[in-house]
């Protein structure tokens, strides 16, 4: 996937480069600078002394050393003093040239954790919309994977508007999907006073003979199944529907993948094979790069094979976003991120 969210210390990535959180003097210090030059060993400091520092927004490359990344991109952020003093611009200089020099070196993976966010103070949800917004921008151009590492600690200071909305939301149909009248009923069972109780019994008795009823008829009714014929109308597959979808749309291939977070490769492979069925969350990703309405997105995932169901907390997410339109693919992988989903994508 071009952008993944993790948790994980970022010197345990295996990665082609793990970026660093350094100072101007680029000579080691606490936090994941500290930890980043622990883990790779005294030659990294050697080699970062030849460096003659950096300055802030700025990027330098060494070796990995005992890592198990090849490279460590050095990178200054801003001390955060508020947010007036150009730290924003600062902070999004940090990514370009990080990512510039990743490119230079032919990396194909690199791993960011959340620069200035620590020790510098920078607020941690400004910090990570900082850090998806270059990263995303460079991906529409670029192709490389990227992840944005994260504590477990840090996690938990992510908020954001849609993060709120979306936790209400699921609240709410949890609730309104777990309120079972006949379950109701038979609890209330040992409360004979309670209202209603027999009627629910009834009611539900009066349901089951209805269906058999109906199951009944529809049988009868229904002309004999030819397999072979039924086989030959064989409907549009998914990656039909995709294809077609993306230029009703008038997208370029590019564009709707990039949007979806899904590599070329794996565009290719649905691309080309007509019977490829992709991952629930590929799937959903497409819908959300195609900004498909629910009941277009609930074809196109059927056509995978699957389905949204309130039973499943990412399809809550997912729905909860086509239906209030929000299409950005990133920021709904924030949400499932946070609440420890599965992020879109595959
Ligand atoms: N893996 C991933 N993320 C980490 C790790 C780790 N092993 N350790 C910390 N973080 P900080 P800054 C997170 O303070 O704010 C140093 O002394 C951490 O929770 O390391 O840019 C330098 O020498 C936070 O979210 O960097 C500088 O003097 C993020 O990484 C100064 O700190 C960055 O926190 C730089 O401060």
């Amino acid at each position: 996937m071009p952008l993944e969210i993790v948790r994980n210390d970022i010197t345990r990535m295996e990665v082609d480069a793990i970026v660093n959180a350094a100072n101007n003097a680029l000579l080691g210090g606490g936090g994941v600078d500290g930890a980043i030059h622990r883990a790779a060993g005294p030659k990294l400091l050697e080699e970062c002394r030849t460096l003659n520092g950096c300055e802030t927004g700025k990027a330098k490359i060494t070796k990995g050393y005992d890592l198990p990344a090849k490279y460590v991109i050095h990178t200054v952020g801003p001390v955060w003093h508020g947010g007036g003093e150009g730290e924003r611009t600062l902070l999004s200089s940090c990514y370009r040239e990080s990512l510039a020099l990743a490119k230079a070196y032919d990396c194909e993976t690199v791993a960011f954790p959340l620069i200035s966010s620590g020790v510098y103070g920078y607020p941690k949800a400004e910090a990570m919309q900082v850090a998806v917004d270059e990263i995303s921008r460079f991906l529409m151009e670029n192709d490389m994977t990227v992840y944005i590492v994260v504590f477990t600690r840090d996690a938990v200071e992510l908020g954001g508007k849609l993060f709120k909305e979306v936790t209400a939301y699921i609240d709410d149909v949890y609730v309104a999907d777990h309120y079972d009248p006949y379950r109701e009923a038979q609890r209330s069972e040992s409360f004979p006073a309670a209202a209603g109780n027999g009627l629910f019994r009834r009611a539900h008795r009066e349901d089951t003979a209805r269906n058999e009823t109906i199951f009944r008829q529809t049988e009868m009714a229904a002309p004999k199944a030819n397999l072979e014929d039924m086989l030959s109308q064989i409907d549009e597959g998914f990656s039909q529907m995709l294809l077609r979808k993306i230029d009703e749309k008038g997208m370029r291939d590019a564009d709707c993948y990039k949007r979806a977070n899904v590599d070329r490769r794996l565009f290719n492979k649905i691309k080309n094979n007509p019977a490829y069925r992709p991952s629930k969350q590929t799937a959903l990703a497409f819908a959300i790069a195609l900004e498909l309405p629910m009941l277009e997105a609930k074809e196109l995932l059927m056509k995978a094979g699957y389905a949204l169901s309130h039973s499943n907390r990412e399809d809550i997410v997912v729905e909860y976003c086509i239906m209030t339109g929000n299409y950005n693919l990133i920021e709904i992988n924030q949400v499932l991120f946070r609440l420890d989903l599965q992020p879109l994508g595959y």
